[in-house]
Order: C-alpha cells, then sequence, then structure tokens
C-alpha cells in the first residue's frame, strides 16, 4: 500500500460535506503521482473559506465592484512630485532623509513575482523574461541589480523578500540557486509563496478539475502578500535585519524605482503607514487603478472596477478627474504590515471572471470561448483605506514605469516597448552626464552600479560620444568608442 490507494475518510466526508465529491470522479484511472496531488490539493482547502468564495461569487456575480454612486465623493489625492520645489517639502530634504534610511539599513523591499505570464504569452516566471537590450538580462538579473547599486553607493544591504505562487516557485528558487541569488548576498533574500484558492465555476459554485488529477486553482493576488509575508516569518525577518519600511514593486517593471531616495524621504518625512508611487494617468483606457481620496482617505480603484464613463471624466482644465495611476510600487512602514497581518479582515476579496480550461464529465478538456469562471484575489493596496497617513509621490513615467504584460507585436507593454524605454531611460541619463549618444543604437545602463548620473560622471569624461551598442557599468572608466570631443 503507497498511501495514495484509498481516499482518507476525513477528506471524503469533507468533499462529500460541500458537494464537491465530483472532484474525485476519475479517482480509479489516477497514477499514484496523480492521485498524491489531488489529495494534497484537497487537503489543503479550507472548506469554510470554500464555502465563503461560493456566497461572494452568487452575490457578486454581473455587478461591478465599483458604481458610480461610490465614487461621488471621491477626488484626486493631493501629490508630491519627485524633483519639484513647489511640494510642501523640499526635494533635497526628502533626498537626505532617503539616504539616511538606505545608509543605516531601514529599508527592506517586497517583489512580487507570483503572477503568470499569461499574458505576455510566456508559461514560467514573468522574471525570467529577457530585457536588457544589449545585456540580455531577465527582469529578475536586471531588477536585482538596482539593489546591489544601492548597496554599493550606501554600504547596505536591502533585505529582500521574493513572493513566489505555486506556478513561479521552484522555477524561481532554481534560478536564484543557479545565478547566486544574482550577487545579492543571500541571507538578506527571503523567499516565500503565496497561496492558491480555487477558481469555482460561475454558474454552479463547484471546483473545477484542470486535469483528472488536479483542481483548479490560481494564486490568491498579490495581496497574497500580507498573510504569505507574516506565516513565513518575513515580517520577523525584516525586523530581525533592522528594517522599519518595506517596499513593495511588481516584477514586470524592470525601470521600477521601489528604492528611489526621494520617495522613500517623503514616505519617511511624513511618517506614513503607505506611500505610493502614480504617474499621471492620460488617457481613460491606461491600464493602471486610480488612487482616490475621499473623507480623509486613500484607497485604489483596480482600472477593471472603475466605470467607464467615471474613468473618462475630464475637469476643466482637461486632466481626467482620476488621473492618479498606480503602479503599485507601495513602501509601508513595518509596524502598520504588522497591524494589518494581525486583522482577518485587512484584505477584501475581489471577483474576476476568467476563461478556466475544465475538464467534462467525460475526461474531455475543454476550452471555454467566454468566462465560464471566478478566480479570487487579494490587492495589496487595500491596505490603504485602513492607512491613517498616506503619501502620494507622482514620478515620470519614462523614468520609473515600463510595465511588460503583452506578448512581442502588441500595440502597448510589449518587450519591444520596454527594450526602447530602457535605451531611453540610458541616453537621458547619459545626457545629463554630458555623454552623448549616436541616434538609433542599443545601449544599456548596468543596473548593478548605476543609479543615476553620478556614477556615470565618475565613470565616464563629460563629452564622449558612444556610437556602438554597449552596456554601460561603472565599473569601467573605458566604456566607450568616442571619447571626450
Ligand atoms: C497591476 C495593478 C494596476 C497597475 C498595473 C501596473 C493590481 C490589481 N493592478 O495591474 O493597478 O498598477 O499593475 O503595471 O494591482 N502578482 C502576484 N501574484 C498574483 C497576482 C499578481 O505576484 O496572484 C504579481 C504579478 O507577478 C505582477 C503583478 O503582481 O508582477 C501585477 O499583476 P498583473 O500583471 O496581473 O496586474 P495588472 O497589470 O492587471
Amino acid at each position: 500500500m503507497n498511501g495514495v490507494d484509498r481516499i482518507p475518510a476525513q477528506l471524503a466526508e469533507a468533499l462529500h460535506g460541500a458537494g464537491q465529491s465530483h472532484v474525485l470522479r476519475f479517482w480509479d484511472r489516477l497514477d499514484a503521482a496523480d492521485r498524491g496531488q489531488l489529495l494534497g490539493q484537497i487537503s489543503l482547502i479550507d472548506w469554510h473559506q470554500f464555502a465563503n468564495l461560493k456566497r461572494l461569487a452568487a452575490a457578486g456575480a454581473g455587478r461591478s465592484a465599483t458604481s458610480p454612486d461610490d465614487l461621488s465623493h471621491a477626488s484626486t489625492p493631493a501629490t508630491m512630485r519627485l524633483r519639484d520645489a513647489a511640494n510642501p517639502v523640499s526635494p533635497s530634504l526628502a533626498i537626505a532623509a532617503g539616504e539616511q534610511a538606505l545608509r543605516t539599513g531601514r529599508i527592506g523591499a517586497i517583489l512580487v513575482a507570483g503572477g503568470q505570464g499569461t499574458r505576455l504569452g510566456c508559461a514560467g516566471p514573468k522574471g525570467l523574461y529577457p530585457v536588457g537590450p544589449v545585456s540580455k538580462a531577465n527582469l529578475f538579473q536586471y531588477l536585482f541589480g538596482k539593489l546591489r547599486a544601492v548597496r554599493r553607493r550606501f554600504g547596505r544591504d536591502v533585505p529582500l523578500a521574493i513572493m513566489t505562487s505555486s506556478a513561479t516557485d521552484a522555477e524561481t528558487r532554481q534560478f536564484l540557486h543557479e545565478h547566486a541569488c544574482c550577487g545579492l548576498s543571500p541571507d538578506c533574500v527571503h523567499v516565500f509563496r503565496q497561496h492558491d484558492l480555487p477558481a469555482i465555476d460561475a454558474e454552479t459554485g463547484a471546483l473545477l478539475l484542470d486535469s483528472p488529477g488536479r483542481i483548479a486553482m490560481a494564486p490568491d493576488g498579490h495581496g497574497g502578500m500580507l498573510v504569505g509575508l507574516a506565516e513565513s516569518g518575513g515580517l520577523d525577518w525584516f525586523a530581525r535585519h533592522g528594517v522599519e519600511e518595506i517596499v513593495s514593486f511588481q516584477v514586470d517593471n524592470p525601470l521600477a524605482m521601489p528604492l528611489d531616495r526621494e520617495f522613500l524621504g517623503y514616505h519617511l518625512l511624513a511618517a506614513a503607514d503607505i506611500s505610493t508611487q502614480v504617474v499621471r494617468k492620460q488617457e481613460p483606457g491606461e491600464r493602471v487603478g486610480v488612487v482616490v481620496a475621499e473623507n480623509g482617505r486613500h484607497r485604489v480603484v483596480e482600472y477593471s472596477d472603475l466605470p467607464a464613463a467615471l474613468a473618462a471624466e475630464r475637469l476643466p482644465d482637461g486632466r481626467l478627474r482620476f488621473d492618479a495611476g498606480s503602479i503599485a510600487i507601495h513602501a509601508f512602514s513595518r509596524r502598520f504590515l504588522e497591524r494589518a497581518a494581525g486583522r482577518s479582515d485587512s484584505l477584501p476579496l475581489h471577483l474576476a471572471f476568467k476563461v478556466v480550461p475544465f475538464v467534462d464529465e467525460e475526461g474531455r478538456r475543454i476550452t471555454p470561448r467566454s468566462p465560464n469562471a471566478i478566480k479570487f484575489e487579494r490587492f495589496i493596496f487595500d491596505l490603504m483605506p485602513l492607512a491613517e497617513r498616506v503619501r502620494v509621490v507622482e514620478i515620470d513615467p519614462a523614468e520609473g514605469f515600463a510595465p511588460l504584460k503583452n506578448p512581442p507585436g502588441a500595440p502597448a507593454d510589449a518587450p519591444e516597448h520596454v527594450r526602447a524605454a530602457i535605451v531611453g531611460h540610458a541616453v537621458r541619463l547619459l545626457a545629463k552626464a554630458g555623454v552623448s549618444v549616436a541616434e538609433g543604437i542599443d545601449l544599456e545602463l548596468d543596473s548593478g552600479t548605476i543609479i543615476d548620473e553620478s556614477d556615470i560622471e565618475a565613470a565616464i569624461p563629460s563629452g564622449t560620444r558612444i556610437d556602438r551598442p554597449q552596456l554601460i557599468s561603472a565599473h569601467a572608466s573605458t566604456a566607450t568608442s568616442g571619447g571626450p570631443s
């Protein structure tokens, strides 16, 4: 007997009690591995939560999560702008505060890397997608470089927690192992896995089988980081490293500046519970949530939840009424996260109607043409209404937002747009350091050594012209082909 010949009575009863015995329909023809997998999945289902999901699905079917009435008193909150002397706090003060925090090791980071690259058309972790125009570095390598650059300049590691999911965990860990954490100190990297939640049939509320031996499950949204981090000991881990502020960012944005000194400074000087980076949304169709303020509280309304008429509404000056576009870079005070993790109701579940392939009664795998199932996700930005103090900081998208969402050839957010954004960013930074670049060549700044123009100034003489593709590192003083003119 290998332990999976029989269905444990407890599990069979739980399934029966929840009316979900159909997931055992193909038991007799499963091999030992599939039986083990299926039993493992069943044993992890929280049946109380499942009943809750069914209730939510029944109540939420066909309704938009946000109605225009919900937003009748909402407006776009006051924002600070990077490098804007008109800010109520001066940029130089903020930069000094941010630098001091980095120098004293008070800043940590969380990278959310649990989503599947479905829209991008890749099955594995998105972090493995190559984006470096010259280096071909993947997203992980490019982003981890930024943490190394901060260590190089400020002399302290930035402890990094990486959130994976069932879909990305094994490959991510393998990659980190094979690449020695991309040069980050291994004891300053904490990998944790978010939970999965079942996808359920939109009509019947039943569990779906993805294959005869596997229940259809999906990651519980990036909001899963709250529970996942706490359960894995990550909040204590940050505390042990002396981290007081934790910035979360997404794996699909290589230009992300989670450790921007000025952004951190505004957060710290306000003693904010949460600070968040936004870009000025220009068009209603841009796929970013919007930060709104209402009765002194802030929240993010996800783009898919914002009614079209409200998304398109403009103020007399022509700006969109809701234009503080969230790019999912949030700084949290660690104590605020600890308080939120201690509450069971911190993050609501959002429903998404999706196409979820399933195995029918005859064992055929069907991929429906239209959404047939409901997936459930938590969003980390739903912590915002719990925060007493929130800072909203506007950044220039050309400097800090180039999301990779779509496959090559798509009209926006495709790999070629992301690479062009990386090149554009490099050319502008070089220009600030007095270095010019020939038109149309691929160029990349080594994210592991260059934060800003001062790193370039130390490596390349002003007046230099670059006329062939290259990766420019601050280590190299001869990274050019031209030389000072
Ligand atoms: C997200 C934001 C949107 C905007 C946009 C900017 C949400 C709900 N939406 O939209 O407002 O900021 O990004 O690019 O935040 N992820 C996980 N686990 C999950 C689901 C997602 O780790 O269960 C990660 C995923 O790897 C990715 C990020 O979260 O890095 C965003 O996920 P997405 O691409 O599904 O979000 P998107 O583009 O719809």
